[in-house]
């Protein structure tokens, strides 16, 4: 169970929430923020659980992920995979020889019987970071992707091995039904004095999707006093990184953030579109969805640590208004 009482609780992907959720880190202190990660992308790979966005926050928050990739670590060395070359083994999907680190431990802690939640845990406070971490659930859950020629992917092969290259006409998420919130995320939900659930902008259809498809997890953010905050990942008609735009365009969406807010509407209480985009803000109020207009391209710590503030404000804001139900 999470044993601090976090008053902002963050929903991350990759690479774009975790910019946001490390401006949280920045701004708030580790028992006012519970940050949850999709599990969605994990797999199994050369008989490792591999995590990618638990990983890309976790390295985020401790400040050795690695910039340019987006994902992995920085420094890395990747002697491990030019011996695996050498072998003939899996090489489509890179682990870093630090990375590669992280996916052993993990299995290891695993096959004590410790939870995904529990093992997190232990890497986090070994990687010295201070504000919480979980997945979203400890139960195994596999994004599918479905895709035009009636193959379905598993999201590593579309993402990596296929370089999200086949068309998209739908998702499943494998063992949704039977997965429960993880005890932090559950707990986090309902926690009387949370004052903001915030989307951080990441892939509303492989990041987001998942975690709010929970069984569980909708009605207690619905049921909760916090505004529901979603921060748009689609800036002037484009992702900033990743295959969100090419998804929407395939799955016959404007590649806008209005088309983005209307994925999200009913979900959500308040949306956060860039300054680029300032001229959706009216269409996006007439769904009903209060909305703000602020820089949400995060490429210094200090945009990070703006657009989080910008978001608890808003939130602030939107308490009270917001009738739980
Ligand atoms: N993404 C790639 O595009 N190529 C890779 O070889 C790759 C390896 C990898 C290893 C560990 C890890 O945690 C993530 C990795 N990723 C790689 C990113 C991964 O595909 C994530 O799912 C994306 O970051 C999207 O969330």
């Amino acid at each position: 169970m999470s044993s601090i009482r976090p008053k902002c609780l963050a929903i991350s992907g990759g690479v774009g929430g975790a910019k946001l959720a490390l401006g949280f880190a920045h701004i708030l202190p580790p028992e006012q923020l519970l940050v949850v990660a999709n599990t969605g992308d994990d797999f199994r790979h050369l008989g490792l659980p591999i995590c990618p966005d638990l990983d890309t926050v976790m390295y985020t928050l401790a400040d050795i992920n690695n910039k340019e990739l987006g994902w992995g670590q920085q420094g890395e060395s990747w002697n491990f995979i030019a011996a695996l070359t050498q072998l003939q083994g899996e090489t489509w999907f890179a682990l870093g020889d630090r990375d590669l680190a992280t996916h052993i431990l993990r299995q290891q802690l695993l096959t004590t019987g410790a939870s995904l939640s529990e093992v997190t845990r232990t890497l986090c406070q070994r990687l010295g970071i201070q504000h919480e971490l979980v997945p979203m659930t400890d139960n195994p859950v596999a994004t599918i992707v479905q895709t035009r020629t009636g193959e379905s992917l598993a999201f590593q092969h579309y993402f990596v091995r296929d370089r999200c290259v086949p068309e998209v006409i739908g998702f499943e998420f494998e063992g949704l039904a039977a997965a429960l919130p993880s005890p932090g995320f559950l707990a986090g939900l309902q926690d009387p004095d949370l004052s903001a659930i915030v989307i951080c902008p990441s892939n509303p259809f492989v990041s987001v999707d998942p975690v709010l498809a929970l069984p569980g997890t909708l009605t207690a953010m619905r049921a909760s006093e916090a505004p529901v905050i979603a921060v748009s990942p689609i800036v002037g008609g484009v992702a900033i990184k990743g295959p969100a735009a090419k998804m929407m365009a395939e799955l016959g969406m404007p590649q806008s953030a209005l088309a983005v807010a209307k994925h999200y509407q009913g979900r959500i209480d308040g949306f956060v579109i860039d300054d680029q985009d300032a001229d959706l803000k009216s269409d996006i109020e007439a769904l009903g969805i209060p909305t703000i207009v602020t820089n949400t391209v995060m490429l210094t710590l200090a945009d990070r640590t703006l657009l989080a503030t910008r978001v608890l404000d808003f939130a602030h804001q939107l308490s009270t208004t917001k009738t739980p139900s």
